[in-house]
């Protein structure tokens, strides 16, 4: 049965959410006995999350708020490598993953609307020649704008096409000259909790910090974006400057960047020290690896209302296969 909603984009939520947290809200929700069912397996998304969710996607999806509409109109591209249509503006400014704000997706464009991104500085410090304080109007200037089309796969089984705006890190590093010791980038969002509300959450260590191996850093595909569809970055999806790695799932794109920091040790991301047993350094986009959870055979496309399967290193491999020649990626997760 299909039933039209005018919210056209809700799948399981937060999947991503530590065991710890989702049991606490299933105990939550065990009390309120009288909710539709419906409303009900929402809730408890993660026990049937991932491969499981079609029902639920059934039920809620609206094509016509999903459908490749390119409101903004201001891509070159209408589609990716392997010919699958951009989602809409809309979804992806309106469907996001951004825990300092709200862990309700469909909430955190309201939750940051307003957010004061301008002026913003990046600082980059550590093993570097050249360490400095970028605003980023510099690298604006400093660095041509390029499209990339890039698919982004959420860790919790859903992805979208987006045609982002940005130039590739690899850029910026030669500039700074990492030393011959560095061996890791590691980076770290904005620490606002006046602004930010999410980050009083007691269960996260703040700031949100990822890290890249250097070699990651230097891929070409690796990107520091600063817009999409032409539009310069709204507050929800990480303005004023994130980072875009598309092979590997998405809480890796680190949003609202503040500092980047060149190491010869392995960083502790956000997820890492949440739940290590889940969440590992590398977060390859990898259909043949599972979640403890749910398995990551297959994906939902926003806008779409059956599941496609997960393609290697998200449909990259032919770019980044050679990252990780010898390395066991079940262990490396
Ligand atoms: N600082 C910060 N960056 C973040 C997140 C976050 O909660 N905080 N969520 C991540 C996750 S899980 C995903 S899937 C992507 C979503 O990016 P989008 O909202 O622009 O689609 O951002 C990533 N970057
Ligand atoms: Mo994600």
């Amino acid at each position: 049965m299909l039933i039209k909603t005018k919210k056209g984009l809700e799948i399981p939520s937060s999947e991503i959410t530590p065991k710890y947290l989702y049991e606490s809200r299933r105990q939550f929700m065990k009390g309120v006995a009288t909710l539709a069912a419906g409303s009900l397996l929402a809730a408890c998304s993660p026990q049937f999350g991932g491969a499981g969710a079609e029902e639920e996607t059934a039920v809620s999806s609206d094509q016509s708020t999903t459908q490749s509409t390119n409101t903004a109109g201001k891509a070159n591209a209408t589609a990716d490598e392997l010919g699958d249509p951009l989602n809409s503006y809309q979804d992806i400014t309106n469907f996001n993953n951004y825990y300092e704000f709200t862990q309700d997706k469909q909430g955190v464009a309201s939750a940051a609307a307003g957010y004061q991104t301008t002026p913003w500085e990046v600082e980059i410090s550590g093993m570097v020649n050249n360490p400095g304080v970028f605003g980023v109007e510099d690298l604006l200037s400093q660095f041509d704008q390029e499209e990339r089309v890039y698919r982004l796969r959420c860790v919790e089984g859903w992805s979208m096409v987006i045609p982002w705006n940005g130039f590739p890190l690899r850029k910026l590093l030669e500039l700074v000259e990492p030393t011959s010791t560095a061996k890791y980038v590691r980076f770290e969002t904005v620490y606002d909790p006046d602004n930010m509300p999410g980050q009083k959450s007691p269960w996260f260590t703040w700031p949100y910090v990822e890290g890249l191996t250097v070699d990651e850093a230097m891929n070409d595909l690796t990107l520091l974006a600063t817009g999409l569809y032409g539009e310069q970055l709204l507050p929800q999806n990480g303005a004023p400057i994130r980072l875009v790695v598309p092979w590997k799932y998405g809480f890796k794109n680190i949003k609202s960047i503040v500092k980047i920091e060149l190491t010869d040790t392995q960083p502790t991301s956000l997820w890492m020290e949440a739940a290590p047993n889940e969440y590992g350094f590398y977060a390859n986009v990898n259909p043949n690896v599972d979640h403890p959870r749910w398995s990551q055979a297959t994906e939902r496309r926003i806008g779409e209302l059956s599941r496609r399967p997960t393609l290697m290193f998200n449909g990259y491999e032919e770019q980044v296969a050679n990252l990780y020649e010898g390395i066991d990626l079940q262990e490396n997760f």
